[in-house]
């Protein structure tokens, strides 16, 4: 005899809830996730700026030794770090492979949410969804991944877990999955939450992910897929960016109109061409609205370099991108993280951190700025934005 069970309080969706007995099991449709044939742009859904209201963030463990030093030990005090630092302002969700579980479990304060995902490295930005709203409800974006360039110039092989964690998300988060055509990640797109999205050539472009797609293409891509309607191209990223020039180790929008840019004023640096190359195209730029683009520059750290101490504890292997002591590090202030009410910013450099800190508690009056140490994240190749994923309200 079949039973219908009650559905707890809290699982009950918002939407139409469907239910259907199957043995003697009650299945909830309301929680499940489809894929979609359609695009976000077509169904009247686009990507929120990150300073609009989160459910919460997501973040994924580092664990693989052959890119975090000494076992990923220091990295994951860093990313506990981090994640408390986010959870002070809003729920926070840690992925965890099995064979780690029970020891981020530990180390994890208790009102982070820990949940078990297999990954190939931690870099939810990535591999997460990229969520669009339409103001009644939530879907994701799965790009498709390659590690950052594939077979040529990718970062590690393989990367099959990494491209199957969006999926997961927006199963457990019980949102609509729309399956990107094109290879991207979230490092390489930033928004304005009001029609315009903001990339680099080096990335969207490069030929290891989307083979010769002609730019006004892969534009038409991440148009329909962020729903915005006017894309503005920088040129390069950061200079050594292992990502290829991820647009968020570069710039981002701090509110409609404003644009916080990686700046150094030494010509001598190679930097310097390539922050000068975004800050003219960023000046001579509409938005989607028409607005011209203020931008605030952050100071540069650094530069900043491998020490041999921090390579020595890395497990090099065959197909992973090595550590050499002297690399130039791509530190930047831009690799924040905008929480409901706070920044969460890392500390890289004492001789900058300071002055960062101040522009950016300007550039964002009703927020508490709070710094995390960050330099075992950059040693990873990323920083604070890398590692996080928000889900809008
Ligand atoms: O910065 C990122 N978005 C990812 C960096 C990946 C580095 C892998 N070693």
């Amino acid at each position: 005899m079949l039973t219908q069970r009650p559905f707890p309080a809290e699982t009950r969706p918002l939407r139409r809830i469907a239910r259907t007995r199957h043995a003697d099991v009650t299945i909830n449709f309301g929680l499940m996730a489809k894929t979609l044939d359609s695009t976000p742009l077509a169904d009247g859904f686009s990507m929120p700026a990150e300073y609009s209201p989160h459910a919460g963030c997501w973040m994924l463990w580092p664990e693989r030794p052959d890119n975090w030093r000494l076992g990923a030990l220091p990295a994951q005090l860093a990313f506990t770090n981090v994640a408390t630092a986010i959870a002070r302002f809003e729920p926070v969700t840690m992925g965890v492979s099995a064979g780690h579980f029970e020891f981020a479990r530990a180390e994890l304060p208790a009102h982070i949410r820990v949940v078990e995902i297999s990954h190939d490295d931690s870099w939810m930005r990535d591999v997460g969804p990229t969520f669009v709203t339409n103001g009644r409800g939530r879907r994701g974006v799965d790009w498709r991944f390659n590690a950052w360039g594939g077979l040529s110039g990718g970062l590690y092989f393989p990367w099959d877990q990494d491209d199957l964690v969006a999926r997961k998300v927006l199963e457990i988060e019980g949102n609509d999955r729309y399956r990107a055509l094109i290879v991207n990640e979230g490092g390489a797109i930033h928004v304005d939450g009001e029609g315009t999205a903001l990339v680099t050539e080096q990335v969207l472009l490069n030929p290891n992910r989307n083979g010769d797609m002609p730019k006004d293409e892969v534009e038409r891509h991440l148009k329909a897929h962020l729903g915005v309607q006017s894309v503005i191209w920088l040129g390069e990223g950061v200079v050594d960016d292992e990502t290829g020039g991820h647009v968020d180790n570069l710039a981002c929008f701090v509110r409609p109109g404003a644009v916080a840019l990686h700046w150094t004023d030494n010509k001598r640096d190679p930097q310097f061409a390539v922050s000068q190359d975004a800050f003219e195209r960023l000046s001579s730029a509409r938005d989607a609205r028409g607005r011209r683009i203020t931008v605030i520059k952050l100071p540069m750290p650094g530069p900043l370099r491998y020490r041999p101490e921090e390579v020595l504890g890395v497990q090099a292997r065959d197909g992973v991108r090595g550590r050499i002591a002297g690399m130039r590090l791509a530190a930047s202030y831009v690799n924040f993280y905008i929480a409901n009410g706070g920044i969460v910013m890392p500390l890289l450099d004492p001789r900058t951190d300071k002055a960062a800190a101040a522009k950016l508690k300007r550039a964002f009056p009703g927020r508490k700025v709070v710094g995390v140490p960050a330099r075992e994240i950059l040693l990873g190749g990323g920083n604070i934005h890398c590692i996080t994923q928000q889900v809008p309200r």
